[in-house]
């Protein structure tokens, strides 16, 4: 890949709700996502932010006796503040209901209506009252026509609305899915939605009436307001839609969670393919990538609120408060339902995954390291030796399949890459005995060039972690002596990932500092 600029996005989260495993996580993977590629140097766009017109929101605010705009303004911020704590580096967040949003939709609305594939029209169908919510004739039929929800009757209704010209678009989609195999991934996903493209596809209504001024009107019909989901959707395209912004479009990935896969990989693509065949919006192309994961299940049973074994804010700080915020994102990276099983967030693996990959090998391996270096050397390094050592090899090896990896938004697979790069150096240290030949005063020189592979080598570990672990590799970063590093990126800088790859970075004379564990091994209380 050989674009300069990278634009990353998470879904935009229902305001009306504390954020919760599911936000966080895929805040996270966007975020590491984003901080891969600023390291990699490129010009990194990351926008995460809140979806606030649905009339839940209103429903929820009228409760509570407040404006809409109220209760969306206190929980927006709440989620922003979330964020802001766990260190979250997007550039932006959005807001539906900040103006420089709302315009924009008007203005995408009305040229979808000049060419008319937003056209006026009616609805009609079996409607679920209480849930303000059509449901399809199958799903009446075996409901027995009554709500699921408050057990009432459905009614008939028959509504004006404007629809979108989605039936217009079966082929192009089908032609953008078959030519694109990374359009929609994992693969099972994009198979999923060519599957059911293959049903034909029916125009989508999309405005509402009667949401008593909450949204944005459709233009010149103060009575319609234009659905939730459109209106959301357009939040990828209306952040960036300025003249600084607008070479981030299109987007290179938007993460989301499988349950809205359909509005993205379908109508969100239709939508941008009418949208781009109007003059002046040209620019307008469709994402690169659609990223689809799949759920988080919390002890192999599926998380509810009513079960009360929902992982929630509170549970992610307990979390956070006993092993670091850089631990919790590990975990979330590595064993989060990326591909397209369900992931299942077990205390017992946490723990596991916490002390055999962090305490025991990379804490450990970095520790021990920079102590024999005091010991042996002073704290001062030789230069390593540019011979073709298995820590220099395995350095190589790891670093060109951590990049693949991380290209490929496997970012499982690229945080294990980096972590076999420490287990090689611990497999060096094993067979080449410094701490014996340290013994002999005559074999100092020998030490030295071990331990200078070894500082190489982790150096190049924690570069290749960095996006996963940000703050645990920063502190790694000031003991190996390339605190740089860490200055480089501050504030969402960028780093200079091909240079910082490569063998024999650490100059001869690096101070090397010992400091207290980076990850202690957790100890179950009993
Ligand atoms: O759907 N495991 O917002 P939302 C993993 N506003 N991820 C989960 C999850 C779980 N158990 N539960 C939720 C909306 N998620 C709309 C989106 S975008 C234009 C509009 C994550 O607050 C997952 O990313 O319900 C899912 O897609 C998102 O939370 C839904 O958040």
């Amino acid at each position: 890949m050989n674009r300069m600029q990278f634009y990353v996005t998470t879904p935009i989260y229902y305001v009306n709700d504390r954020a919760h495993i599911g936000h966080i996580y895929t805040t996270t993977i966007a975020d590491v996502v984003a901080r891969y590629h600023r390291l990699r140097g490129r010009d990194t766009f990351f926008l995460t932010g809140t979806d606030e017109h649905a009339a839940k929101v209103a429903d929820a605010a009228a409760e509570r006796g407040k404006t809409a705009q109220q209760w969306a303004d206190e929980n927006a911020a709440s989620f922003q503040e979330t964020f802001a704590r766990l260190g979250m580096s997007h550039d932006d967040f959005i807001r539906t209901s900040q103006d420089r949003h709302k315009q924009r939709v008007l203005r995408y609305v009305r040229e979808l209506l000049e060419c008319g594939d937003v056209y006026a029209g009616e609805y009609e169908g079996w409607y679920d009252a209480g849930q303000e919510e059509y449901i399809t004739e199958n799903k009446a039929r075996e409901l027995d026509y009554k709500s699921p929800i408050t057990g009432r009757p459905l009614v008939r209704k028959r509504e004006r609305n404007y629809f979108f010209r989605l039936s217009a678009y079966a082929d192009a989609l089908r032609q953008w899915l078959n030519d694109n195999p990374r359009a929609v991934l994992p693969e099972a996903r994009r198979n999923e939605v060519l599957g059911r493209l293959g049903e034909g596809l029916n125009d989508v209504p999309i405005s509402r009436t009667g949401t008593g001024g909450w949204g944005i009107s459709v233009p010149g019909d103060a009575e319609q307001t234009i659905y939730v989901w459109i209106d959301a959707l357009f939040n990828y395209l209306t952040t960036v839609d300025t003249d600084p912004r607008r070479h981030y479009w299109p987007a290179d990935v938007h993460f989301i969670g499988k349950d809205i896969l359909w509005f993205h990989a379908v109508i969100w693509p239709a939508v941008l393919m009418a949208l781009g065949r109007r003059p002046g919006f040209e620019w307008v192309k469709l994402p690169r990538c659609v990223y689809a994961h799949s759920f988080w299940i919390a002890e192999g049973m599926k998380m509810s609120k009513t079960m009360g074994n929902f992982i929630d804010l509170e549970k992610i700080d307990a979390y956070i408060a006993e092993f670091g915020l850089d631990a919790l994102r590990h975990f979330l990276t590595i064993e989060g339902p990326l591909g397209n099983t369900d992931g299942d967030f077990a205390h017992a693996r946490f723990i596991e995954i916490y002390n055999s990959e962090l305490a025991n090998t990379l804490g450990n391996c970095i520790s021990r390291v920079c102590n024999m270096a005091g010991r042996y050397l002073d704290g001062a390094l030789p230069a390593a030796p540019e011979d073709g050592a298995e820590c220099r090899e395995a350095a190589d090896r790891a670093a060109a399949a951590a990049v693949e990896h991380y290209e490929a938004l496997a970012l499982d697979r690229a945080g294990e890459s980096a972590i076999e790069l420490v287990r090689a150096v611990d497999a060096y240290i094993e067979r080449t005995q410094p701490f014996k030949l340290a013994r002999d005063p005559a074999k100092k020189d020998e030490v030295g060039a071990i331990l200078a592979r070894c500082a190489e080598a982790l150096r190049i570990a924690t570069v290749l972690l960095w996006p996963i672990l940000p703050n645990k590799m920063a502190e790694a970063w000031a003991r190996l002596g390339c605190a740089d590093y860490a200055a480089a990126l501050t504030d969402r800088g960028r780093g200079r990932l091909d240079d910082w790859l490569a063998w024999g970075q650490l100059p001869e004379g690096t101070r090397i500092t010992q400091g207290p564990a980076l990850f202690p091994r957790h100890q179950e209380a009993k």
